[in-house]
């Protein structure tokens, strides 16, 4: 029955059945992409999580492997959350968060050479409490990176009445470690919540880089230092934020707190890692925007976002953009075109598996508006609107009318996107069913929406005086070769 609803995407990774959220354990490993996932295999909902495994050559055709871990008697008897993958002296090795009660703590598990079996460490959890001194209001999820010879990891956490931090901590064999201290303790009252750069009280899913760096990509290892993490707040997940600054010795100074995305918790728990060819690569979970019940009759919940290449700007910001590899998924160029835009929308092409690129030169004040899984007469369609301010453009994204299912989600996102130096915005919109992926000049908005009728597939244009370049492919499927069935 997954296989027939309509909002399962087609190019987008999903578990086989299930449940899906974050992605752990990226790795490039003897030359293969292994992307491990937080997964229930047996109902789309969040319990007692096992790590799903997916393997690939070429990040975006993937084939299946079996369950890495799954809960068993002891530390991770509750499940086996969020982690990394890190290579001990050639052991490969998981480091992540055994779930024990309502709490979590540190493991291990070493794995076979091809990365399949997986066997947990006896002394597991291999950090047996929480750092003295602290009312920790949560602490998991791992981010471990070798540096002068011993290991390192930032472990999420959040300090009651303070805010969001991560935890530093080293060790020489992965199994002792030794509290050094909170890298950088967020503020909790800073933003009033909601606000979408709102720390949080605990920060989820830390991931710690440096970008331009000469060689390994780990923090302080030269150029810009970033740290990512979630946003968390009493068990709502609300939005990934980065911060950029300088990684000194035990502390992080930060200079500036930016959003990861524009689509706050559509693009959640992101995890990076750096590849064969040094560029730094990140996943995403798109949480659903629709009610739970709607996913248990469908099956299915999360989907995978496609694979991100980061960098930095200029000005210390990120710049995302789909993995060149996407476009191998191009199946057939449908409409290429330059047009003037007027007050109608006009339509471009249909589809609802799609790879848009498009150029849109906007006058100052002037808007543009794309409209996507649109009906003919209106009843249904999602609205990206862009409003040129100079050399910025205001993006909104209006889902109010994305669906005539009153149960799912409609709330609008918005923030600023870059133009490029003639002043035009660049689009790359990536349409997967329920999963939406738009760039406009490096900065993504991630979101989900879920139309009920099958003529929904217009993609339209309008703007008084917005002339538009415009190139559009259908996607293929990019088909699974094994389908394991769980359950
Ligand atoms: N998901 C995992 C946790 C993590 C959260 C549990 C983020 O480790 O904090 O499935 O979505």
């Amino acid at each position: 029955r997954a296989a027939t609803d309509p909002h399962r995407p087609a190019f987008h990774f999903t578990a086989p059945a299930g449940w899906l959220n974050d992605p752990n354990g990226l790795t490039q490993w003897n030359g293969e992409y292994h992307l491990f996932y937080q997964l229930n295999p047996y109902a789309p909902v969040h319990a007692r999580i096992h790590w799903g495994h997916a393997v690939s050559s070429d990040l975006v055709t993937w084939r299946d492997l079996p369950v890495a871990l799954i809960p068993s008697a002891g530390a991770d008897v509750d499940g086996c959350w969020s982690g990394v993958l890190v290579d001990d002296g050639g052991i490969p090795t998981l480091v992540y968060s055994g779930r024990h009660g309502e709490r979590e703590l540190p493991c291990v598990a070493t794995g076979s050479a091809d990365l399949v079996h997986w066997t947990k460490d006896a002394a597991n959890p291999v950090i047996p409490a929480l750092p003295d001194g602290f009312d920790v209001v949560a602490f998991r999820d791992h981010c471990v990176w070798r540096e002068g010879g011993r290991w390192r990891q930032l472990i999420g956490a959040g300090i009651r009445g303070e805010g969001g931090t991560a935890f530093l901590y080293e060790s020489d064999d992965l199994r002792t470690w030794s509290f050094v201290g909170p890298l950088l303790v967020g503020d909790s009252d800073d933003r009033p919540e909601g606000a979408p750069d709102w720390t949080g009280t605990m920060w989820e899913c830390v991931d710690f880089f440096s970008l331009d760096g000469p060689a390994t990509g780990i923090p302080g290892a030269g150029g810009a230092d970033i740290l990512v993490f979630s946003a968390w707040d009493d068990g709502v997940t609300h939005h990934p934020l980065y911060w950029t600054g300088r990684y000194e010795g035990n502390r992080f100074v930060p200079e500036a707190l930016r959003r990861l995305d524009l689509g706050g918790r559509y693009f959640y728990a992101p995890q990076s890692m750096r590849d064969d060819a040094g560029r730094r690569v990140m996943f995403g979970w798109l949480q659903e925007g629709r009610p739970d019940a709607a996913a248990v009759a469908a099956g299915w919940s999360g989907v995978m976002s496609l694979p991100r290449v980061v960098s930095a700007n200029p000005d210390g910001s990120l710049h995302q953009e789909p993995a060149p590899e996407v476009a191998s998924l191009r199946e057939a160029r449908l409409r290429s075109l330059t047009s003037v835009l007027g007050i109608e929308p006009v339509e471009v092409v249909r589809g609802d598996q799609l790879d848009l690129e498009l150029q849109l030169t906007i006058p100052d004040g002037g808007i543009a508006t794309v409209q996507l899984r649109a009906t003919d007469d209106g009843a249904e369609g999602t609205v990206l609107r862009l409003t040129r301010r100079g050399a910025h453009a205001e993006l909104t994204l209006d889902r109010s009318r994305s669906s005539l299912d009153p149960e799912v989600d409609a709330s609008g996102r918005a923030g600023e996107v870059p133009l490029d130096e003639a002043g035009r915005a660049n689009l790359r919109i990536l349409v997967d069913h329920s999963a939406l992926e738009v760039f406009v000049g490096g900065v993504p908005l991630t979101a989900r929406v879920y139309p009920t009728r099958e003529d929904a597939l217009g993609v339209r244009l309008a703007g008084q005086g917005v002339t538009a370049e415009v190139t559009a492919w259908s996607m293929r499927a990019a088909a699974r070769t094994a389908e394991v069935q769980a359950g």
